[in-house]
């Protein structure tokens, strides 16, 4: 069976995911710095896919001219055409720059804070230029090293207000973006503010506009805060707050790696395909991943190709495992789980459950085939 993407599969790359030039904090880039343009050209080579998301500077220099913008915007324009991708989503560089060296909205200068607001009033601009849909915002040098620089609680009020001052902008402006938070524990900072998804979601349902914001979780981000994905993805998809997800691999405990989709914890992606399978999620699936720094043009297109068909074989393996002869033995062998609980409260369903007895040895003895059922898991994932 080949597996092979397609538009529909709705699978995109960030320009600065491909064009990652493979610089690391201990090394000098081992790539060239491809255009825009190039990029684009380049995920057209790696076939099937839907769309390519950028942050404003990663499309247009934050000194470029009008001249050099309009130049750039042009390429970039063609190479759409010519391979077919869309813009999917847009975000803000709001960590890149100097000025950016203790946040953005939660800088303790206002007129940082201010900054941060414009640039991405104009980043989300540019975003509807190409249609894109979905706006990120990854707060990544929101944070502090020390606790003596600002107060966290007045930090999430700052927070809350430029997210707010934006939600509005998007509606005067009528872009129609759905906002997507992305949470990460700590890098740049040695402590980030709204570390995970269960923080983002509370801190959504402050918003004035809460209903057009929604997360953006990372595997590599709940991973380096210790968590588990897919459990996390769960929580967004039940919130109805499920608006984008970033897929890639990451080791525990490690920097953040941003290996790609699949190939540190090939179990654990298996786990998160099948939960977005089973859910119906419709959403963009973006690889905000890069290559290893060994990898040359020919392997960063693999990196990509690679990236999109271990989503597919996983999304089969999924189906294999739903329909799976002795996976429904197993699920069918465990206890009844419908029922339990009333759904809905009244004094009678109470006094009912008050008065019942329970036999807690005989329901203490039912067996839960855990282990075949895991096991029969990682036989179908070794093509069994
Ligand atoms: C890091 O994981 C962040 C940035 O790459 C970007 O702002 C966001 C978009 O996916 N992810
Ligand atoms: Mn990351
Ligand atoms: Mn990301």
């Amino acid at each position: 069976m080949s597996f092979k993407p397609t538009p529909n599969d709705k699978f995109t790359f960030g320009l600065w995911t491909v064009g990652n030039p493979g610089r690391d904090p201990f090394g000098e880039p081992t790539r060239p710095t491809w255009s825009p343009a190039e990029i684009v050209d380049m995920l057209g080579e790696a076939g099937g896919v839907c769309g390519v998301n950028f942050h404003d500077n990663d499309l247009i220099p934050i000194d470029a001219t009008d001249a050099e913008a309009a130049s750039i915007k042009k390429d970039f324009s063609a190479a759409l055409n010519r391979t077919g991708l869309k813009v999917c989503m847009a975000t803000t560089n709001l960590f890149g720059d100097p000025v950016f060296k203790d946040g953005g909205f939660t800088s303790n200068d206002a007129d940082v804070r201010a900054y941060a607001v414009h640039k991405t009033m104009r980043a989300m601009d540019l975003g509807a230029e190409f249609g894109a849909k979905i706006y990120v915002m990854w707060g990544g040098r929101e944070g502090a090293e020390t606790d003596a620089a600002k107060d966290p609680v007045e930090s999430l009020n700052r927070y809350r207000d430029a997210v707010n001052f934006l939600t509005n902008y998007n509606k005067e402006k009528g872009y129609g973006y759905r906002f997507a938070l992305e949470p990460k524990p700590n890098e740049p900072r040695g402590h980030i503010y709204l570390p995970t998804v269960g923080h983002l979601l509370a801190f959504i349902q402050t918003l004035e506009h809460h209903a057009d914001v929604g997360v953006n979780p990372e595997v590599a981000h709940e991973h380096m805060a210790g968590l588990n994905f897919t459990h996390a993805v769960a929580m967004a998809l039940w919130a109805g707050k499920l608006f984008h997800i970033d897929l890639n691999d990451q080791a525990y405990g490690r920097y953040d790696q941003d290996f790609r989709f699949g190939s540190e914890n090939p179990k654990a992606a298996f786990f998160l395909v099948k939960l977005l399978e089973d859910h119906n999620y419709d959403g963009f699936k973006h690889f905000d991943s890069h290559a290893y720094r060994t990898s040359d043009r020919a392997d960063v297109i693999e990196f990509a190709r690679g990236s999109m068909i271990t989503y597919l074989r996983l999304a089969d393996a999924a189906k294999r495992w739903n329909a799976d002869a002795r996976v429904k033995q197993l699920l069918a062998s465990m206890p009844k789980a419908e029922g339990g609980v009333p759904a809905t409260y009244s004094p009678g369903a109470a006094a009912d459950l008050h008065a019942r007895s329970f036999d807690r040895a005989a329901i203490a003895a039912r067996s839960l085939p855990y282990e075949a059922l895991d096991q029969r898991t990682i036989e179908i994932l070794m093509g069994g």
